[in-house]
């Protein structure tokens, strides 16, 4: 087990992280822009260090500032939370050159899976299903609209670098695929630097359902079933829950298993999540994320599994703890994020929390860094904390979530837990039936 690792990121997953080390008995550093010098990661860690000002890109995105913070410090390895460098093959590549452990799969499996042609190839080959469409890139005008007559519309033009719902257009009809094609095309080069596309059967209302995987590196793989995550304004989650209200025993047996499998026949290393678009019963691979996810909670507290820990175990060279037939689910989990933001239109809203509770009770967990008087800084992203509670079933875990966020107290700022305490009542969320487009449409109608 290493003896000490450095948390390249800030916020609750950096404490989640730190908490993880505490328990295995490593030593924790955090890093921190000036921004953040009293944010709740820098106390809790054994060591902290200041890794720049407060815009990410000279601090938690800079690859010197963390490498030598590694070398100050001593810490043997990185882990890199979410976002900020968690899927940066680059950054995998360069720790790996320095003798630094990164905390997650090979630079050659995050750098496979962020491209999104390469992604998809490799896991129809693993035997896991994907959307019918055109296995390539397309590389002109003419090409979109054989492939697209060929695949029958509505098709969806989608950037090879993209991914997160970026570089993506819809073509309903033959006279929309020029327009799909071209825009998609110069959107992808301007925020990827990278202009290839590919073309798939655009698959309509499904619901986002993903497939927790965690590999050893050595050939052996488990899945953690499934996570529904279909409740997303533009892209960004907001709801999330464990298992799937949709989802059988046997689906969830047979497509863990692909995934399982998939994982191990690349000797995936570390924890990794298989999305799918998810419609009249059958799934269809999107994507797949190389780190931990800010939804992991969900999983964690349906298997009694901690994520975190067997993400260091891994990268440490150590076996999973536990095997496939060791796993089994029990009850019911959801996770609510809580976002600094105002409503209707979720601006984000920083400033003083002036009074903080957070709830609690059996099978009731928050993971936040805020606390009372602490200053949210206007510079990152705008999710402050998540409030997961898990319970025997769907309904009660309803029940327990709506009791959590009556107990919540966020003063001082405008957040999303009244969005919320209107949800749980909903009659859509409370019988599970919404797919991905259910949310903008209910706060279309909610907001005028
Ligand atoms: C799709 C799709 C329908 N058909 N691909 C959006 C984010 C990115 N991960 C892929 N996305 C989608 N890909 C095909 N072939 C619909 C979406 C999609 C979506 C997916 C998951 C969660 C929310 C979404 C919202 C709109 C569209």
């Amino acid at each position: 087990m290493f003896s000490k690792i450095l948390i390249a990121n800030r916020g609750e997953i950096a404490l989640r992280v730190i908490r993880a080390c505490k328990e295995l008995g490593v030593q924790s550093v955090a890093v921190h822009s000036t921004a953040d010098a009293n944010a709740m990661h820098v106390r809790m860690a054994d060591e902290a260090i200041c890794i720049g000002p407060p815009a990410s890109a000279a601090s938690y995105l800079s690859f010197p500032a963390i490498i030598s913070a590694c070398t100050i410090t001593g810490a043997e390895a990185v882990h890199p939370g979410y976002g900020f460098l968690a899927e940066n093959a680059e950054f995998a590549q360069i720790l790996e050159d320095h003798g630094i452990t990164f905390i997650g799969p090979s630079a050659e499996h995050v750098r496979m899976m962020g491209d999104k042609i390469t992604a998809k190839k490799t896991m129809l080959e693993l035997g896991v299903p994907c959307v019918p469409g055109h296995e390539g890139g397309v590389d002109s005008a003419n090409e979109a609209a054989a492939v697209a007559a060929e695949i029958g519309f509505p098709v969806i033009v989608k950037a090879t670098g993209g991914g997160g719902g970026r570089g993506m257009r819809i073509a309903h009809s033959p006279e929309q695929i020029d327009s799909a094609y071209s825009t998609a095309r110069s959107e992808a080069l301007a925020a990827f630097g990278n202009d290839e596309v590919y073309i798939e059967k655009y698959i309509e209302r499904p619901r986002h359902v993903e497939v927790q995987i965690i590999g050893d590196g050595k050939g052996k793989a488990v899945h953690l079933g499934e996570r529904d995550c279909s409740l997303q304004r533009r892209h960004q989650k907001i709801l999330e829950e464990a298992p799937g209200p949709s989802i059988t025993p046997e689906m969830r047996e047979d497509i863990g298993s692909r995934c399982a499998a998939a994982a191990a026949g690349i000797g995936y290393s570390g924890a990794g999540t298989i999305e799918f678009v998810f419609s009249d019963g059958e799934f269809y691979f999107i994507e797949m994320n190389t780190r931990l996810q800010v939804e992991h909670p969900v999983t964690e507290a349906v298997f009694s599994v901690d994520i975190v820990r067997e993400q260091i175990r891994v990268a440490a060279g150590l076996p999973l703890s536990f095997s496939q037939s060791d796993l089994a689910i029990r009850g019911h989990a959801i996770e609510v994020r809580i976002n600094a933001e105002s409503l209707p239109d979720f601006r984000p809203c920083p400033g003083r929390v002036t009074a903080f509770h957070a709830p609690g009770g059996p099978g009731i967990r928050m993971d936040t860094p805020i606390y009372m008087g602490y200053e949210i800084p206007p510079w990152y992203d705008s999710m402050i904390g998540k409030v997961i509670v898990h319970a025997s079933d769907r309904n009660s875990a309803l029940a327990k979530l709506s009791q959590a966020l009556d107990e919540l107290i966020i003063d001082g700022i405008d957040h999303t837990v009244p969005l919320f305490q209107e949800l749980v009542t909903n009659p859509d969320i409370k019988s599970g039936s919404y797919d991905v487009t259910w949310l903008e449409r209910w706060l279309l109608g909610r907001f005028q």
